[in-house]
């Protein structure tokens, strides 16, 4: 029988794209979004991702078997709003759990972030397990949600899946209050204007990694045999190492003039508080993750399709 799968935070940069790949997949997938305004078919509805009444309803409607929890406030709108993005990012995760534990769904899947990483963490290869102490808002989130993950499936069994998800880098949606948005909104200026103000240091380096390696990457944990799953936290996921600086030199092989400058603000001490560059031996071992996409290919399909 097909599987349905419900996606809270549908309409998000990853979340859409998360929608389509399971689609494909011939799974049957419920949107679920505050962004939307309308029911189609009862196949997607708006919802407040921290109303535990309203996913339930929708979970016992389509007697859903997995939930991927994409709503999040992400870090440089958390540091703006420290308040809602605890409650969203806490309440959404423990209401999700909450129906696993009850056995209303068999498995959830929910991003966390490089970002549980601080500044006095190894800046490069950084290990699975390591000192973590995350300097912002959105990072405490992760990082306290990994934690409630692991506690949820150690004392209830509940099966939930993680990734540290590097910056993610894609043209169909837009992100929203990332740190790493920078490295989206360079492709629709280099195209649009010819010139782009970086918020970030031309010589930061974060890690990155293209949409499709990130949904792949999602898809394969979640597949994964149970017993493959030796990490409850979130496993560590590596990508591209890259910085302003390298993406306008790699832009500047298909658009000759275009020319970057530099503008700081508080989204600088964020990136710099991050890894450089991950050790994900875990993943790789535990349920084969690779990355596909390098950072030439990246940037030719980012300046192909972006609008
Ligand atoms: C952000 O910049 O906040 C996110 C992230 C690294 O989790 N893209």
């Amino acid at each position: 029988m097909q599987k349905t799968v419900l996606i809270i935070g549908s309409e998000g940069q990853i979340g859409s794209e998360l929608c389509d790949a399971l689609s494909v997949q011939g799974f049957k997938v419920i949107r679920a979004d505050i962004r939307l305004q309308t029911d189609d078919a009862k196949l997607q509805y708006q919802l407040d991702a921290t109303d535990k009444d309203a996913i339930e309803s929708i979970v016992e409607e389509h007697r859903i078997e997995v939930v991927y929890l994409m709503a999040a406030m992400l870090s440089a709108t958390a540091e703006r709003h420290p308040q809602k993005a605890w409650e969203l990012n806490m309440q959404s995760l423990l209401h999700v759990l909450d129906l696993a534990k009850e056995k209303k769904i068999k498995q959830v899947f929910w991003p966390s972030s490089i970002a549980i990483f601080g500044p006095d963490t190894p800046k490069k290869n950084t290990p699975q397990e390591t000192v973590i102490h995350p300097s912002t808002v959105y990072g405490i989130s992760k990082r306290a949600g990994e934690m409630w993950c692991a506690y949820y499936h150690r004392v209830f069994g509940v099966d939930v899946r993680s990734l540290r998800y590097p910056g993610i880098i894609s043209y169909k949606t837009a992100p929203g209050g990332g740190t790493t948005d920078y490295a989206i909104e360079i492709f629709k200026s280099a195209k649009s204007e010819g010139q782009y103000t970086s918020f970030i240091e031309a010589h930061t380096i974060t890690p990155m990694i293209y949409m499709s390696d990130a949904i792949t990457a999602t898809i394969a944990l979640m597949q994964a045999p149970s017993e493959s799953i030796t990490v409850r936290t979130s496993y560590n996921l590596d990508g591209l190492a890259v910085s302003p600086h390298k993406l306008e030199e790699e832009i500047k092989k298909q658009l000759p003039d275009f020319k970057v400058d530099y503008t700081t603000d508080y989204r600088q001490a964020i990136a710099a508080s991050w890894p450089e560059s991950i050790n994900d031996q875990r993943a790789r071992a535990d349920w084969g993750y690779t990355i596909h996409t390098d950072l030439q290919h990246l940037v030719q399909e980012m300046l192909t399709h972006i609008k």
